[in-house]
């Protein structure tokens, strides 16, 4: 008999069509290899030399302005530019280019250089989401815009540049891979049931409770079964929506809760500010309705078994597949038992 807990075996993803490796008697083999330090949040509310700062210079001769809410700007080294060229170059199959264009946006979630999405509070968080949306609603009405991927890099061991709280807008003409990958996932799922991929997939976490690590109304947090990352999960809406502005008041409301709870308890884990990348997947902006996209957001943090032992993607991963030694069910099961309340702001 297989047992889930113990024996190796490989997971399937539905929203991908990948397997992941998952080996749970492997997680007490020892390490002497790379510690990482400890990120700490920054200590001053203003820093004069950072560049998303409220007042501070930018690079290219740019100056914040002194804003107080959320601040949206263009990315000075944008990665997409909207009036490159759209030339395709296939001189023969096998070397095929496209000319890729787009808008890439900075978002700074806050004018406080130290606090975090965990401890902006719940009406900061919320003017959060309505700058997501407003930002979905403008890039997403272009005609020359076909994906807009919201997100999220935090810690320098992701690779943020800054400590202060922001995030990033990179909107295509074309789909990213992972966006093409689960818009076929979730047409051929909804084609066969007439219901979304992840409704019926949350139904079967609800009833199963295992994997969940907190919920409200409207969004529920679970580490999917098919997790790769030690800590990874999933937000996911329990109405399947195709896209953020598509969010009722008490939703919105709701996914600033549900996104607090979550960095919360990421934080809590090893007490220290916990990175991540972070994203919402949503339906491409194509003014088709999209029933069978369900609206959600993936974690993937990178930290293993303590603040300073990571998980690398490397060798087997690299060359085979992805692998993971903690199951989804023992991860899931150590951040639900976390306080709810962040470690800096218990007495
Ligand atoms: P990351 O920390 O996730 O790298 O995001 C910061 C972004 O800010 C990064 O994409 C941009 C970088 O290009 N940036 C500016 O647009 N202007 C600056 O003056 C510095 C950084
Ligand atoms: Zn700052």
């Amino acid at each position: 008999m297989l047992d889930l807990t113990e024996d190796p075996h490989r997971r399937f993803n539905p929203l991908t069509g990948e397997w992941v490796l998952v080996s749970p008697h492997r997680t007490k083999r020892p390490w002497q290899g790379q510690m990482e330090k400890p990120a700490r949040p920054a200590a001053v509310p203003h820093d004069p030399t950072c560049y998303l700062c409220p007042g501070n210079p930018r690079a290219g001769g740019h100056r914040n302005p002194g804003y107080t809410g959320t601040f949206v700007f263009d990315n000075d080294f944008a990665a997409l530019l909207p009036a490159s060229s759209r030339e395709t170059i296939e001189d023969s199959p096998l070397l095929r280019a496209r000319g890729e264009t787009g808008i890439c946006r900075v978002i700074c979630f806050s004018p406080r250089h130290d606090l975090t999405l965990a401890r902006l509070g719940q009406d900061a968080l919320e003017g959060v989401v309505a700058t997501w949306i407003g930002q979905t609603l403008e890039l997403g009405a272009r005609p020359d815009i076909g994906y807009v991927q919201l997100f999220e890099n935090r810690g320098e061991m992701m690779g943020a540049s800054n400590p202060h709280p922001h995030g990033q807008i990179w909107a295509s003409s074309t789909l990213p891979n992972e966006i093409a990958r689960e818009l076929a996932t979730q047409t051929e799922w909804f084609a066969a049931h007439r219901r979304t991929l992840l409704g019926d997939y949350l139904a079967l976490e609800l009833k199963r409770g295992e994997r969940i690590v907190c919920s409200n109304e409207h969004f529920v947090t679970v580490v999917p079964f098919w997790a790769v990352w030690p800590f990874e999960t999933m937000v996911i809406p329990r109405r399947a929506l195709a896209r953020m502005p598509e969010l009722t008041p008490a939703e919105c409301a709701a996914l600033g809760d549900i996104l607090l709870q979550t960095v919360t308890r990421y934080d809590n884990l090893f007490e220290v500010s916990f990175p991540y990348s972070m994203g919402f997947h949503q339906a491409p902006t194509d003014g088709a309705p999209h029933p069978e996209w369900h609206f959600h957001a993936h974690f993937y943090p990178p930290l293993l078994r303590s603040a300073t032992v990571r998980k690398f993607m490397v060798g087997y991963e690299l060359l085979g597949m992805p692998q993971r030694d903690i199951t989804a069910e023992a991860a899931a099961a150590r951040l639900r038992e976390l306080p709810a309340v962040h470690y800096l702001d218990r007495e």
